[in-house]
């Protein structure tokens, strides 16, 4: 058995998958949910019950929160926030910068160390070397706890600031959306055809691995702020042959909904004189140069 006691408050998909690697990695791990049967499995397993979130805190120096959303997350720890004074919170809940940075400083205020936190897995990825959870806050915390942390996934630290680790989060997740989107258009466009997906997936999935050196191409532009530089397909003929994939969609009775926002954005960026340039200069467009 590990030395270290750790705690997991949240026991949905994401907290019992947390819980599991902790007890299957050696550690002493209490557990606490709101609906206390979802403990059950765990306490099968060798988790320790706790009957209340006090208990839970005072069990264990490492406190990992994994509720649903940053309001379950307060209206859990408010209530017992003298017993937070002297032990670390790991929050790995989802939320915003702000939310992070806000409850750093709630945490500070009670006297705990705090780390926040962005799991980048799905439950049944826990554990595996395909996960990884990024972390902000307190190195020196993140330093202590890490044989813990790194029992959930590979752990990446971002650096003190609280905020890094959900605006990394919401920075990987937004990329995933937007990769997400582009596919069920795709496969809107086929299947008006009736064309099956899985037929079309392979060629899909080739195109999309072809195209992946945007991801490094657009941030070298982005960094020097010259969009012009080794310019293959300039945007006045990126956004004239958008204006295709719009009218085919609808002449397949494909909603364009998912990928119209882009058009505009590319016409506004060629009338502001930047024709020659590349797609990658619609990120001045949506945030300014500090
Ligand atoms: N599951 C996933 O794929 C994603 C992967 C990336 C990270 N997310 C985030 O992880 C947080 C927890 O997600 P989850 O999958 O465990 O979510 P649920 O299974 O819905 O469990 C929610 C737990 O939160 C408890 N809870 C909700 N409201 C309250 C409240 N007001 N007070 C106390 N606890 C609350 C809930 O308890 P119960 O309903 O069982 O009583 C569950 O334990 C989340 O931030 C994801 O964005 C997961």
């Amino acid at each position: 058995m590990s030395d270290t006691p750790v705690t997991v408050l949240g026991l949905g998909d994401m907290g019992t998958a947390l819980a599991r690697a902790l007890l299957k990695a050696g550690f002493r791990t209490t557990v606490w949910n709101r609906t206390a049967a979802k403990a059950e499995a765990l306490v099968a397993e060798g988790a320790l019950r706790a009957a209340t979130v006090a208990e839970a805190v005072e069990a264990s120096p490492l406190v990992v929160v994994c509720l649903l959303d940053h309001d379950s997350v307060r209206d859990t720890l408010a209530p017992v926030a003298k017993a937070l004074t002297g032990k670390a919170v790991a929050n790995l809940t989802s939320g915003t910068p702000r939310q992070a940075r806000e409850m750093a400083a709630w945490a500070a205020d009670q006297g705990a160390d705090y780390l926040d936190g962005g799991i980048m897995a799905v439950p049944p990825m826990i554990a595996t070397p395909a996960a990884f959870v990024l972390y902000s806050g307190d190195r020196e915390v993140f330093e202590i706890h890490r044989a813990a942390l790194d029992a959930l996934a590979r752990s990446e630290y971002l650096g003190e600031d609280a905020a890094l680790a959900s605006l990394y989060d919401i920075a990987l997740l937004s990329g995933m959306y937007g990769m997400f989107t582009g596919i069920l258009h795709a496969y809107a466009l086929i299947r008006s055809q009736d064309i099956k997906a899985a037929d079309f997936a392979p060629m899909l999935g080739r195109w999309l691995n072809g195209m992946s050196g945007a991801v490094a191409g657009y941030a070298e532009k982005i960094d020097s702020g010259d969009h012009a530089r080794g310019v293959v397909s300039n945007l006045a003929m990126q956004s004239a042959g958008f204006g295709h994939l719009i009218e085919a969609a609808e002449e397949q009775g494909v909603s364009p909904e998912l990928l119209a926002p882009l058009g505009p954005l590319m016409a506004r960026r060629v009338a502001d004189g930047h024709g020659h340039e590349d797609l990658s200069g619609l990120v001045e467009l949506l945030h300014t140069r500090p």
